[in-house]
């Protein structure tokens, strides 16, 4: 059976990392193959420049740096389709919804900005993390990057409720989790999610593509 395709998405701070971890390890207690991936990736030669953009070292045009993280993610796009052939499961931190949420907030036209990612694999299970940015900045006060203001993240929160809109009239898959909860009530809500995706009995070899 092909592997299952998991996004963990959500604003700064609301424990994506965290949770992602804790997913893998759910999977893989039940004897699944399940690995880690994360965007931006940045060990690639894209992902470099991302970093050097996040981290202010360089600047880029908006339009520019969007495009940028669509290609980080197209990078990977044939080798998650074949992990998923494997019978891998992918549990994936951040994908093409925050480079949606992030652009739109900074004035980019939607419409615009989903269209580079039109076409890579369709996630199974999308797990929204939902937190106010004031009960994110409890965690430690946000970092030094690029995008980490009050400001900014009441407008990302924003473009994701539009997204998830979008995506649950076209494709059913965004589930929002209390991320405001404890560690172990918000691993729970996950994996409770995560086991009704593996009962399913879809043995469709190739995903469908996102937003077609
Ligand atoms: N970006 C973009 O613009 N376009 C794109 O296409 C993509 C991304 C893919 C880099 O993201 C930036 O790139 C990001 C969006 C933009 N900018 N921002 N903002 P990143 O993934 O590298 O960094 P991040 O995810 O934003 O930050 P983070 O700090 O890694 O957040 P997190 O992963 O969601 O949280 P965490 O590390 O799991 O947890 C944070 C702390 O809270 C930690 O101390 C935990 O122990 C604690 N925590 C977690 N859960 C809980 C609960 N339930 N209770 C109490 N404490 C908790
Ligand atoms: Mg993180």
């Amino acid at each position: 059976m092909r592997g299952r395709f998991f996004v963990l998405e959500g604003l700064d701070r609301s424990g994506k990392s965290t949770q992602c971890a804790r997913l893998v390890e759910h999977l893989q207690r039940q004897g699944r193959k399940a690995e880690l991936l994360r965007f931006p990736d940045r060990t690639t030669p894209m992902g470099k420049m991302i970093d050097s953009y996040l981290t202010s070292q360089t600047d880029m045009n908006d339009q520019a740096i969007h495009l940028l993280f669509s290609a980080n993610r197209w990078e990977k796009a044939a080798s998650i389709r074949q992990k998923l052939r494997d019978s891998i499961d992918i549990v994936c931190d951040r994908y093409a919804f925050s480079g949606i949420a992030f652009s739109v907030a900074k004035g980019l036209d939607y419409q615009w900005c989903k269209a580079p990612d039109v076409g890579l694999p369709a996630p199974d299970q999308v797990l929204f993390l939902d937190i106010s940015p004031e009960h994110a900045e409890q965690r430690g006060g946000y970092g030094q990057e690029r995008y980490e203001k009050r400001e900014m993240q009441l407008k990302v929160r924003e473009v994701f409720g539009r997204i998830r809109d979008d995506m649950t009239s076209a494709q059913g898959k965004w589930s929002v989790v209390d991320a405001g909860q404890s560690l172990e009530a918000v691993s729970l809500q996950i994996q409770h999610i995560a086991d009704q995706v593996l009962i399913v009995d879809d043995d469709a070899t190739d995903r469908s593509a996102l937003f077609s």
